[in-house]
């Protein structure tokens, strides 16, 4: 199932329409929103004009997602498995053209929209296809003595996505909730409509009924249309914690379920006895991968101080080689940043970094002229009260600190309002086990870092968020038992 098609770096395989229209009841239709531009990130040219959904649009989506509700809600699970195996291997047929669009439209490497999120996309959607007929034995529905119990779907899900993984937080939303009988009105990002409104074609071509996707494009004032409709059962949001704070205020006191992922700050603790080399090729991956739009990104590198110098010199030099630049190019490392406004974030909290005392270092690295770009930047002297070990910056920057005990470790990584990843580097199990009991984080890595599985759970602690996406978990947050 992780198989796609090879070498697809040719910009010349994606069909990019001038206009885009919302997908409602399985067709395209326009948006009576005042339309807005999409652009490469790269090279700052505009790639297409997208739909504006306005309430009344929202409300139709809603509407033609209520209807298919009655036929898809009522499919036996076998059917539904169908239409979801059909539209993930449409995905691996399309995978190509998908991780190209992917990465003109958000900046991202070709290689990481290649091999690790337009696979990750299909292999989500293969897994929840093989619970549409399984949900009685997924634990949430068992005969007992007295009779038995059993599972529904909730009805219409309303679900915003961030722009950081445009068609994977897509396949998160979208596989479970239809693989459980619900139906959908999913509000992309404003900076990456685009793979969105691709996947709304696979839908038609995979003749799944009209309805049961609706894709409804625009900016904050559509996702708030989306999570506040009366006829909206269920809410999931992936974005801000700050936007996640006023959906759940939004939610409160309705009937709605809702999950929120939102942000995080990791903390990747590296202890003396790792196996160094390793443990700088996670560092890199923890916090370069994807620009460090992550929400789970490695983002503080907490250091055992007898180490530190040794690890520093070796992740500096592995810096050094790190390729920055054109997203389509096979070879490139680092893409662009997604936005101009994300770039400005970047920064300001770099130049807090600074003007708060921590130490910055970039390797030398030509940007392009044009586009959005920020190069892979390491801050180190950073203290536990310093902006950048607080605050998300969501962009390729590491800040350094470190610790001398384990006890110690444990204590900063949680120094944090955030709980969504951690990271551990040591060549001790025990030590393993006895870190990530501690650790008050939705997701604990050992030895490894950024490995994604449509199998695991996956969701925070504290104001990351609440809910599981992914695995048997996954689909509890789209069934009433
Ligand atoms: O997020 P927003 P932004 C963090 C990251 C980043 C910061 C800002 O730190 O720098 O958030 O990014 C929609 N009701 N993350 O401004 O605004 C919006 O249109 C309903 C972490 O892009 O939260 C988009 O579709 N929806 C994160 C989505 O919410 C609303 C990923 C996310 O946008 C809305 C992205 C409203 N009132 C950013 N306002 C992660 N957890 O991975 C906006 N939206």
């Amino acid at each position: 199932i992780f198989e796609y098609a090879p070498a697809p770096e040719s910009r010349d395989i994606v069909d990019i329409k001038p206009s885009y229209g919302l997908f409602v009841n399985g067709e395209f239709v326009d948006g009576s929103g005042t339309p807005f531009k999409t652009v490469n990130p790269a090279t700052e040219e505009t790639l297409a004009e997208v739909a504006t959904a306005s309430p009344d649009d929202v409300d139709r989506a809603v509407q033609a997602a209520r209807k298919a509700f009655g036929v898809w809600g009522a499919l036996p699970g076998a059917e539904r498995a169908k239409y979801l195996f059909r539209i993930a291997r449409i995905i691996q047929e399309r995978a190509r053209e998908l991780a190209v669009l992917e990465s003109l439209d958000n900046g991202k490497p070709i290689r990481e929209s290649r091999d690790v999120d337009v696979p990750l996309v299909a292999a989500h959607f293969f897994y929840y296809a093989g619970w549409a007929d399984k949900l009685e034995y997924a634990g949430f529905g068992r005969r007992t003595t007295n009779g038995h119990s059993g599972t529904k779907p909730l009805g219409v899900a309303g679900q915003v996505i961030p722009w950081n993984f445009p068609l994977l937080m897509l396949a998160w939303k979208i596989a479970p909730a239809l693989a459980c009988g619900n139906t959908v009105v999913l509000k992309p990002a404003e900076t990456t409509p685009l793979t969105a409104l691709l996947f709304a074609d696979i839908c038609r071509q995979a003749d799944l009924p009209p309805g049961v996707v609706n894709i409804v494009t625009g900016a904050g004032e559509t996702g708030a249309a989306v999570v506040s409709h009366p006829d909206v059962d269920k809410v999931a949001f992936t974005g801000s914690t700050e936007v996640g704070r006023i959906i759940a205020r939004a939610v409160a006191g309705t009937d709605k379920k809702l999950t929120l992922e939102l942000g995080g700050k990791a903390a990747n603790i590296v202890f003396e006895d790792a196996a160094i080399d390793q443990a700088v090729e996670g560092i890199v991956n923890g916090i370069f991968f994807n620009q460090g739009h992550v929400c789970c990104a490695g983002s503080r590198l907490l250091v055992q101080e007898s180490v530190q110098e040794e690890l520093l010199a070796s992740l500096k030099r592995r810096l050094a080689t790190l390729r920055v630049g054109d997203p389509l190019d096979k070879n490139t490392d680092v893409g662009a940043i997604n936005s101009a406004e994300q770039l400005a974030k970047i920064r300001e909290l770099s130049e807090i970094g600074e003007s708060e005392g921590a130490e910055r270092w970039s390797p030398a690295c030509e940007l392009p002229e044009r586009g959005f770009w920020f190069p892979p930047t390491v801050f180190t002297g950073v203290a536990q009260s310093h902006t950048i070990a607080r605050d998300e910056i969501f962009g390729p920057v590491l800040s350094v600190l470190t610790f001398r005990t384990p006890a110690e470790a444990v204590e900063k990584a949680n120094n944090t309002p955030y709980g969504l990843s951690a990271g551990i580097w040591t060549e001790k199990g025990s030590r393993i086990l006895w870190m990530a009991d501690r650790l008050r984080a939705g997701v604990v890595w050992a030895n490894t870092f950024n490995k994604f599985d449509p199998a695991s759970p996956f969701g925070g602690y504290k104001e990351s968020g609440y809910g599981r996406e992914g695995g048997l978990h996954g689909l509890e947050a789209y069934l009433d038992v």
